[in-house]
């Protein structure tokens, strides 16, 4: 049993993400034709691996890699393709750089190679439920891994999403799954309530305005709302014009105990959390200008 009830930090590639100072930026690389916002922008392995330097330059903490689409009614694809996308960016990446990468998949196959290329942690949409090997391949490359909840698969989760309570199910979720990976032993653990991922956008603010009641769970608190649907349903916006509100929801998930939040838009995100600081009295970042 490694796991600690520390949620002000875990260990990555070597050093230590602090998360008691500030909300940690998860950039976004979604190497899919597909993906909701972004499907066929980075499919091109040179192009993913700029974006990805971009970002760390915008000040990206990690980097979230993803080669399958889990937008709603995608179509899940075999490992050997997936394995094929993420790769040739993975093994890019870090020959130019040290950035932490997450590999974001439900396969133990993928994951595998993944690690074995460079990545650093996982982030299962499945909360380690799709594929027993995953278990496994956290535990034997001791990293840390995300638990996120989604009710039903990406096919049919946004069929009918039904709760009678969804802050106390999605809470008693990872009390079971945060308790199995602690038996278990896997090193950290990070859990996401998986906004958008089979939730109405009723379920969607019940979470948000919730989060404080996840921290309670003893462990990092992950949150993706980036230019998701329920923003563009309260704004009548398209995606691709949801910057705004998806920083305002990121500021709020963040002041509501969010210790990573994974976005899009890196350099925006880190310019909304420097004023949010700067504005509370706390770190003022000074650049010169
Ligand atoms: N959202 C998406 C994918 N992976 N992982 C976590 N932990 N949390 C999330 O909220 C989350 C996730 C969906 O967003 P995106 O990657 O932009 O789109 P797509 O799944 O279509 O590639």
């Amino acid at each position: 049993m490694h796991q600690t009830a520390d949620i002000s930090s875990f260990p990555l590639r070597g050093n230590t993400l602090d998360l008691a100072s500030r909300c940690r930026v998860m950039g976004i690389l979604n190497v899919t034709p597909d993906s909701f916002s972004d499907g066929g922008r980075y499919a091109d392995p040179a192009t993913a691996i700029a974006h990805a330097m971009r970002m760390e330059a915008e000040g990206a903490d990690i980097i979230d890699i993803g080669g399958e689409s889990t937008r709603p009614g995608a179509r899940s694809i075999s490992a050997a393709e997936e394995i094929a996308r993420v790769l040739p960016v993975i093994t890019g990446i870090r020959s130019r750089s040290e950035i932490p990468i997450s590999i974001d998949t439900q396969k133990a196959e993928v994951a595998e190679a993944s690690l074995n290329a460079g990545a650093d942690m996982l982030n299962d949409i499945s909360a380690l439920r799709h594929d027993s090997g995953m278990l496994d391949c956290a535990v034997r490359h001791a990293v840390p891994v995300v638990l996120m909840h989604m009710q039903g698969s990406p096919e049919n989760m946004q069929e009918a999403p039904h709760y009678t309570d969804v802050v106390e199910e999605v809470l008693t979720f990872f009390r079971e799954r945060v308790a199995f990976c602690r038996t278990k032993g896997v090193a950290h653990v990070i859990v996401d309530p998986g906004i958008g991922f089979g939730k109405t956008v009723e379920h969607n603010l019940a979470l948000l305005r919730a989060l404080p009641r996840f921290t309670a769970l003893g462990v990092p608190l992950l949150v993706g709302t980036s230019r998701k649907s329920f923003l563009g349903a309260i704004t009548g916006l398209p995606a691709e014009q949801r910057l705004g509100a998806s920083i305002a929801a990121q500021v709020y998930a963040c002041r509501q105990g969010a210790h990573l939040l994974r976005v899009h838009d890196v350099r925006e995100t880190r310019a909304a959390l420097d004023l949010l600081y700067a504005l509370e009295g706390g770190e003022v970042t000074n650049h010169a200008f």
